[in-house]
């Protein structure tokens, strides 16, 4: 190879190498580049411009002439190598001319250049030598030139991906990761491949401008004034909500004009808001010790929809209109707040509704209350005394309320002590208390009245052995309150007091007043245990039996869920509510309005349907206790209860939708009916509720409030048990359901005592029921107090028969009334019994009807016992002369045993005798 310098077709001077040895033959000419460094590079391409002869066109060339060289590489990280042998040299091509030429002329200066490219892996040194090799061509090599490819540095997504060096192989992608551009974050890894022609493929992944920024071709500009992003995710900025503004560049949050505010929970797009104005116009109710407060809501509500108010309570010695707050000047030491013991119906804070009820307050005792409103910026303007408006009050003189609990110790044959607590609201301070007292037997035609300014009393010059009834009640500048319940005490009969403190002596006196009474009933209940001992044996077998069947199916209470509504939807359909026509309203639930309506379910015919619905503001506690009773309805399915169609819970108001009874409860209905139905007739219903009562108690339900209240009735008398609300009620709230909740007139005396609820328990109200069903819904034990029902029950006395009752029915609800549970039927044999009964309707005799004349029943009724008619006449009192032979004694044994009815008609008796004579003196003449 030669160095030749020549000029180009622009006639520039050029240096070139040529060899042209085409008449010798076996030619091996090596010309070698220096060293070349990779500088990174993992596929280098050669570009060689080379002019080539043409053998032809070489005159007298033999067979040796060629027309290709050779290039070789080999790599190295010696950049000084002097000598390489041939053979360290890898092939990369022969390249051959694509275009050769004839020189015409050397002084023509015609070139033809060939431009050849090949590429070729370098990975392993830091450089490498290239060579080319002539083998005996006509070559000038004008220019080699060696490179390599990136994909150029390039933003996509909002990432930066570098100058980035093609991979080693043609097919290969250099995985190349971008970075963020200036005041943006990852959305998500910013990915893309460098292929090997220097393309950049695939991208991946980006970035997303800051808050306060937003893109602008490739890069993150700051929001301008009046602007701004909140998050990164926004699309861009936004101009400022209302009442907001921004004055810097980049934004992220605008700021509240002045007297505007934003609440935590705000989002950054929702306007500014303020606090709310005042509530107006409150007004005030007094009644006695409680007091109803309303008001209307804030002229201003500030933008915002979550008004709430508060009431602050403050006794004040004054009443004084410009009430003083704590703190707030000269009157500040004239109130305080009320203390805890002041009950605010539905609350005191957070309140919804612009409706409070203020109980247990201190009788005539002036109060002050400030009722302020809130909302979601009250807190963060700082809000005060501007936001609130006030009242101030006297309440009412209100009598105290009745002693609850007399105590008797040291008894005596002559005396005893008493002791009783204060009352539960004083409403003022005690002047003193007043016991009143007297013999039983007298039955208040005489009574002693004692006066103490303590809460005890010892009485004196009293008769041994025998029962005195006591009140007590408590006297204040506003009065007498009510006198306590009466409560039983005996003298003893022994010199020495016997019973001392700690001990019931009510009871030892019913022990021993009792003896009579309990001597009759022994002789009843062994005349009836023994004809029904059969009962108790084969309770227990059913119950052995229900033990080993497991077939049965047991109810599930709804309330050992967790989440209440996945119990209602296990038990319960959910109705579409565009399903539902309501009609009319036809009473008024525990938990709302019930309605009637008619109910279209796709497929089905339409159904007439009763709709309970769930009254507005209702609390967690009372939407689970509505939806229980739906939980529990819909795990049963006979013809004798009430049948859930389902549920309306994905919109309000929710509601319970079931079969609608056309006749309504059945006391009510038999009201309506008096006398109308035959015993056949009043059977049928009664067989229907046992029916009922008796899949209940099989599926281990107790029921606790069967009553003929809660039974309904459809328009072909098919009487169904409903209202299965009260089970978990009383459950819930152990101490107050018990004294307010109970029904106390149907409820077994085990459940009123110690709660012990069970099917026995059902079986008693069941009694009840039939008497309810048998006298055309007359109310159990008339106007008979609780307390006078209860313990007339301990005394074992019980319902008489009702009018035209048959002797087996009056018998079947005795016992039902047993004392001892274990001695009551079972619902399957209460079944069986009514079945044979409506087979041999002969047995169904009814005591006989009397004849009473109609100036006795219109004097009954004047004197107000009217109840007592048929009693009377079946005992044989059909004239007013007979009443006058009536005794207390004869009365008890009638079954008139109220004291008060007994005295009204022996005193009445006797007031119409002196007149009827009055009148029979006046109108005789005097002869
Ligand atoms: O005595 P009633 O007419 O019968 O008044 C009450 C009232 O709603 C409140 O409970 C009546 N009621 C309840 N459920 C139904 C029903 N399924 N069909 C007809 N009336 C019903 C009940």
């Amino acid at each position: 190879w030669e160095e030749v310098s020549i000029m180009d077709e622009k006639n520039v001077p050029i240096r070139t190498y040529q060899v042209c040895n085409v008449l010798e033959p076996n030619q091996n000419n090596w010309l070698r580049t220096d060293w070349i460094p990779r500088s990174g590079a993992q596929r280098v391409y050669v570009e060689v411009k080379f002019t080539l002869r043409d053998c032809n066109s070489l005159p007298g060339v033999t067979g040796t002439c060629k027309e290709t060289f050779n290039l070789y590489y080999h790599e190295s990280n010696e950049d000084r190598e002097s000598y390489i042998k041939e053979s360290s040299f890898i092939k990369v091509d022969t390249v051959a001319a694509d275009e050769s030429f004839t020189q015409v002329d050397v002084g023509d200066r015609i070139m033809k250049l060939n431009t050849e490219v090949r590429d070729v892996k370098v990975t392993t040194r830091k450089g490498f030598y290239l060579a080319f090799q002539d083998v005996g061509a006509c070559i000038a090599l004008v220019s080699v030139r060696v490179f390599y490819k990136t994909c150029p540095l390039t933003i996509r997504n909002l990432a930066t991906f570098p100058d980035t060096v093609t991979g080693a192989d043609t097919s290969s992608l250099v995985e190349v990761r971008g970075s963020c551009v200036n005041q943006s974050e990852e959305r998500e890894e910013p990915k893309m491949y460098c292929g090997a022609d220097g393309e950049w493929l695939v991208p991946i992944g980006g970035c997303l401008c800051n808050p306060g920024y937003q893109e602008k071709s490739g890069t993150c500009k700051a929001c301008s004034v009046g602007f701004y992003k909140a998050k990164s995710s926004d699309p861009g900025c936004s101009k400022c909500p209302p009442h907001s503004h921004s004055v810097r560049d980049g934004a992220t949050v605008c700021d509240c004009h002045s007297g505007f505010f934003r609440a935590d929970s705000d989002p950054p797009s929702m306007a500014c808001t303020q606090p709310p104005s005042a509530p107006q116009q409150l007004i005030s109710v007094v009644n006695e010790t409680s007091v109803v407060l309303e008001w209307a809501p804030p002229r201003r509500l500030g933008g915002r929809s979550d008004t709430s108010y508060s009431l602050e309570c403050l006794i004040c010695q004054t009443g004084s209109h410009n009430y003083p707050r704590p703190g707030s000047g000269s009157g500040s030491h004239l109130c305080l707040p009320c203390g805890s013991d002041v009950l605010f119906s539905p609350g005191q804070t957070g309140l919804k509704t612009t409706r409070v009820v203020v109980s247990e307050l201190r009788a005539h005792t002036h109060y002050t209350f400030i009722v302020h409103a809130h909302n979601g910026v009250s807190q963060a303007s700082g809000a005060g005394a501007a936001q609130s408006v006030s009242v101030t009050l006297t309440t009412n003189q209100a009598a105290p309320s009745p002693v609850s609990f007399i105590q008797a110790t040291d008894v005596t044959r002559h005396s005893l002590s008493l002791a009783w607590q204060q009352p539960d609201r004083p409403n003022g301070v005690i002047l003193e208390y007043e016991v009143k007292f007297y013999e039983k037997d007298q039955r208040e035609r005489s009574y002693r009245i004692m006066r103490t300014f303590s809460r005890s009393v010892d009485v004196t010059g009293l008769n041994p052995l025998t029962v005195y009834v006591f009140h007590v009640r408590a006297r204040t500048a506003a009065g007498y309150g009510e006198f306590s319940a009466p409560f039983e005490f005996s003298t003893n009969s022994d010199p020495f007091p016997l019973i001392g403190e700690g001990v019931n002596s009510a009871f030892l006196l019913l022990s021993i007043s009792g003896v009579g009474i309990l001597l009759l009933i022994s002789a009843a209940v062994f005349i009836i245990s023994r004809r029904r001992s059969k009962y108790s044996k084969t309770k227990q077998d059913s119950e052995e039996e229900k033990h080993l069947n497991p077939g049965v199916k047991i109810y599930v209470d709804p309330f050992t869920y967790e989440d209440p509504d996945q119990a209602i939807h296990e038990f319960a359909k959910e109705i579409d509510v565009s399903s539902i026509h309501i009609e009319r309203v036809i009473g008024m639930g525990e938990f709302g309005e019930v309605c009637s309506g008619r109910l279209r379910v796709q497929g089905k015919r339409e159904i007439y349907v009763a709709i309970k619905s769930l009254k507005a503001g209702y609390s967690d506690k009372q939407r689970r206790d509505f939806l229980s009773e739906a939980s529990i309805m819909g795990q049963f399915d006979h013809p004798n209860i009430i049948r859930l169609e389902g549920v309306v819970t994905r919109c309000k108001p929710l509601m319970i939708i079931t079969e609608y009874m056309e006749n309504g409860s059945l006391d009510a209905f038999l009201r309506k009916h008096d006398g109308q139905f035959t015993v056949i007739q009043l059977v049928g219903m009664l067989r229907g509720i046992a029916s009922g009562m008796k899949y209940l108690s099989d599926m281990s339900y107790v029921h606790r409030d069967l009553a003929a209240r809660n039974i309904l009735v459809n328009s072909n008398l098919v009487c169904k048990v409903s209202d299965f609300g009260l089970s978990r009620v009383l459950e819930d709230d152990p101490e107050a359901a018990y004294t307010t909740r109970i029904p106390i007139r149907w409820t077994a005396p085990e459940a009123i005592a110690y709660r012990k609820f069970t099917t026995a328990s059902d079986v008693w109200s069941y009694g009840i029921v039939m008497w309810e069903v048998v006298s055309y819904g007359e109310r159990p034990y008339w106007d008979m107090n609780n307390q006078d029902v209860i313990k007339a029950m301990e005394e074992g006395y019980r319902l008489p028969a009702p009018m035209d009752c048959p002797v087996v029915l009056h018998q079947l609800m005795l016992d039902c009334w047993e004392r001892e549970r274990a001695e009551r039927p079972t619902f399957s044999q209460i079944l069986n019994m009514l079945d044979k009964l409506i087979r041999n309707p002969g047995t169904l005799q009814t005591h006989r009807k009397t004849y009473i004349p109609w100036s006795m029943c219109v004097w009954l009724q004047s004197i107000g016992l009217e109840r007592y008619r048929d009693t009377l006449a079946a005992a044989g009192y059909t004239s007013l002369d007979s009443l006058l032979a009536l005794t207390h004694q004869e009365m008890d044994r009638l079954g008139i045993i109220t004291p008060s009815h007994q005295d009204i008609l022996i005193a009445s008796v006797q007031q119409e005798m002196l007149s009827q004579m009055q009148h029979m003196q006046h109108t005789m003449v005097p002869v």
